[in-house]
């Protein structure tokens, strides 16, 4: 029976590109799922849109010394095409920057308020006085009262989880100056959480119990065991969406509030544009409502937003919100800040048209019960041993037998054997057993499921052995030929949600390109008929070699000595001394005009260098880092009066002043190659 549903995923920030995390933990889920539900035949919205709200916005803004409308343009361009570029396949995409959804946040807001749904108040709330700006979100960090995270954020601590409110925080600093904050009188509007305790109770904690996910259930649980507070929806920024109350001016939704109503407004521009009517798709009881989001958004989707649709009366509430835990990178969190991530847009410059490995691998893999770690080894074994040399190979074959016997014609069957019979059978229960899977939320094992179709289908022809026989029982050939087309056919129906392009890749192959239903599948006896042509075989997948990998993984060392280096420690400051001894230090321009290596000694260069006053030797220890022949003519510093002293035999004159560049490479501290003459000062 067709049902109808609202699938959404989580609306990214636009202060940043996505990486592999995100598509792991939310957007390929979700993208499955929704494909899935369309290709049995039901009625699906799958919505989704970027995040353009919140502080994170105005912070990164000023980071790039850009207005916060120029960081969520570029953002939302970026994101919106790796989405495309991965084949998710929302039915739209919009922004909250969008005036329809300016007008549906202020309408919902509008409407609680009038109905008195909101607590009034006038609070001590922290304010940065340096920068003259109230505090809330992400402008203010402090250690979280939960689990002692000393990075908790204003609104969130992303350690454990909780929920906060800014002025939980013990010892609050502000992200804008660095300042400790003070606390000064603002009024705001709260939404009561307190009031619906006994609401979440019933639904969630008795109603969800069986059928929600353990880490949600656990964490709604927790906080709902432990009393919920009153939670500000506004906010002193001049960032979001006004707040449309006399005397609020200045003051913006709080973003968590905005954001999750997104979804509604980016329904209702999908069915303006599609001619349809949006509400039922949020009103209508008989609509399945699903979030998919990140573990650190459960309180936002299983609370407040809630909450807010209880508060207002109109809606439904999500039937499930299936969240993941977190994806790490060979084995540290991944970090946008830090620049450990796989970026899709690089991904797809080093890996081009692999799409379809990527989301393969990461659901495989999937966060779904407790944090995972990508690895490039584990991506390249998934891509080698699974869809190289199991889907691939079993696609392969098929194709190029039925080529080269039939000359691409399907040929007409025999009677069917034992074995045939029930390969047959095999294949017709495999919509039902990727559906269990699929409809508990467990994607990882139904994409195990999926490869077990090529598996069927490699071991009915390893079994038969057409090759062999094709010298003895030319007609036994065919029946074979035909059995192993219909798993290639089922292959191309049911791969659909987790490997778009390789779906598509295939039914052009098979010549099938608009035919079957995941349910044909299970109940057609003949998913591709004799006497039809197929098409020349085409490469599905292909092997990555290990240099490829090589590659990323030096891509991430370099980056972890690029942290590193960024992280270490300055060296504290010398005592201070006087002009007079400063004045002491004869630092002259000169330039290198002989260098070669010291005989035995790895570190060390011999090098003649002229100071303006003398052609002196000097021996240096940077031969780990230049050759000879690279620095003859270099211009460089050289501390002139520095007692001789002997290394390895020879007498050194002086010293070149060197420092080290991010990555711990030595450079020199030379002046300006052109206006400098050897034997000037330096004071
Ligand atoms: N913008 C995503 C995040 O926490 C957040 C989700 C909003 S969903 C309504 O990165
Ligand atoms: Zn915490």
């Amino acid at each position: 029976m067709s049902k109808r549903y609202t699938i959404t995923a989580a609306l990214p920030y636009t202060n940043g590109p996505i990486h592999i995390g995100h598509l792991a933990g939310v957007y390929v889920p979700a993208d499955i799922y929704s494909r899935y539900l369309r290709l049995k035949g039901n009625d699906v919205a799958f919505i989704c849109g970027s995040d353009e709200h919140g502080v994170a916005i105005p912070m990164k803004a000023k980071k790039e010394g850009v207005s916060p409308q120029e960081i969520i343009d570029k953002y939302h361009g970026i994101i919106k095409k790796s989405f495309a570029d991965f084949g998710i396949s929302f039915d739209n995409y919009s922004r909250t920057s969008a005036e329809i959804h300016h007008k549906t946040a202020s309408d919902f807001f509008k409407k609680l308020y009038e109905e008195g749904e909101f607590i009034e108040e006038v609070t001590e709330q922290l304010y940065d006085d340096e920068v003259k700006q109230f505090l809330a979100d992400r402008f203010v960090t402090g250690t979280c009262p939960k689990c002692g995270n000393e990075e908790a954020y204003g609104d969130q601590c992303e350690k454990c989880g909780s929920s906060l409110n800014a002025t939980d925080l013990i010892n609050p600093k502000s992200t804008i100056s660095g300042s400790k904050p003070i606390l000064k009188e603002t009024r705001h509007w709260f939404l009561p959480l307190d009031k619906y305790e006994s609401f979440l109770k019933e639904w969630i904690l008795e109603g969800h119990k069986k059928d929600w996910k353990p880490n949600v259930y656990g964490q709604v649980k927790s906080w709902v065991d432990e009393g919920l507070k009153p939670r500000a929806v506004t906010r002193d920024l001049d960032w979001g969406i006004p707040v449309p109350v006399k005397g609020a001016e200045g003051k913006v939704l709080y973003v968590w509030f905005d954001a999750p109503i997104g979804y509604i407004s980016s329904t209702k521009e999908w069915a303006d544009r599609e001619g349809k009517d949006w509400e039922p798709y949020w009103k209508d009881k008989e609509t399945q409502l699903v979030h998919f989001i990140g573990k650190d958004n459960i309180v936002f989707h299983c609370i407040i937003f809630p909450s807010m649709l209880k508060a207002h009366g109109d809606f439904i509430l999500p039937e499930n919100v299936p969240a993941n835990e977190f994806l790490n990178l060979e084995g540290n969190k991944l970090s946008t800040s830090k620049n450990w991530a796989v970026w899709l847009h690089e991904y797809l410059e080093e890996f081009p048209e692999k799409q379809d490995v990527l989301r393969y691998v990461l659901t495989a893999n999937a966060p779904e019960t407790k944090d995972n770690d990508f690895t490039w080894k584990d991506f390249q074994s998934r891509n080698n041993n699974e869809l190289v040399a199991i889907f691939g190979n079993f696609i392969n074959r098929v194709v190029v037998l039925t080529n080269k016997y039939y000359e691409g014609i399907i040929p007409q069957p025999g009677d069917l054997t034992e074995e045939d019979r029930k390969a047959l059978e095999e294949l017709k229960a495999f919509p039902g057993t990727i559906e269990a899977s699929l409809n508990r939320y467990r994607f990882r094992e139904a994409s195990q499921e999926l490869m077990n179709v090529a598996r069927l289908g490699n071991k009915y022809l390893a079994d038969a052995e057409p090759w062999k026989l094709i010298k003895t029982d030319e007609e036994r050939v065919k029946t074979i030929m035909y059995v192993a087309l219909q798993i290639a056919s089922a292959l191309a129906v049911l791969s659909e949600p987790f490997l778009p392009f390789t779906a598509s890749k295939l039914k052009k192959i098979l010549n099938q390109e608009n035919s079957l239903n995941w349910n044909d599948v299970h109940s057609k006896d003949v998913l591709i008929e004799a006497n039809h042509k197929i098409n020349k075989s085409e490469l599905l997948f292909s092997k990555i070699e290990d240099a490829e990998i090589e590659k990323q993984l030096e891509k991430l060392e370099a980056t972890k000595k690029a942290n590193e280096q960024a992280n270490k420690e300055l060296e504290p400051l010398k005592d201070t001394i006087s002009y007079e001894d400063f004045s002491k230090l004869d630092m002259r321009v000169g330039t290198i005009v002989e260098a070669e290596k010291m005989p035995k000694a790895k570190k060390l260069l011999v090098l003649k260098v002229d100071t303006g006053l003398d052609i002196r030797t000097i021996v240096s220890g940077i031969a780990e880092h230049f050759k000879p022949e690279d620095i003859i003519g270099k211009k460089v510093t050289v501390l002139a009066n520095l007692a001789p002293r002997k290394l390895r035999g020879v007498e050194s004159e002086g010293m070149i002043l060197m420092t080290e560049d991010t990555e711990g490479k030595l450079v020199f501290m030379n002046p300006d190659e052109e206006n400098t003459p050897n034997g000037a000062t330096i004071n």
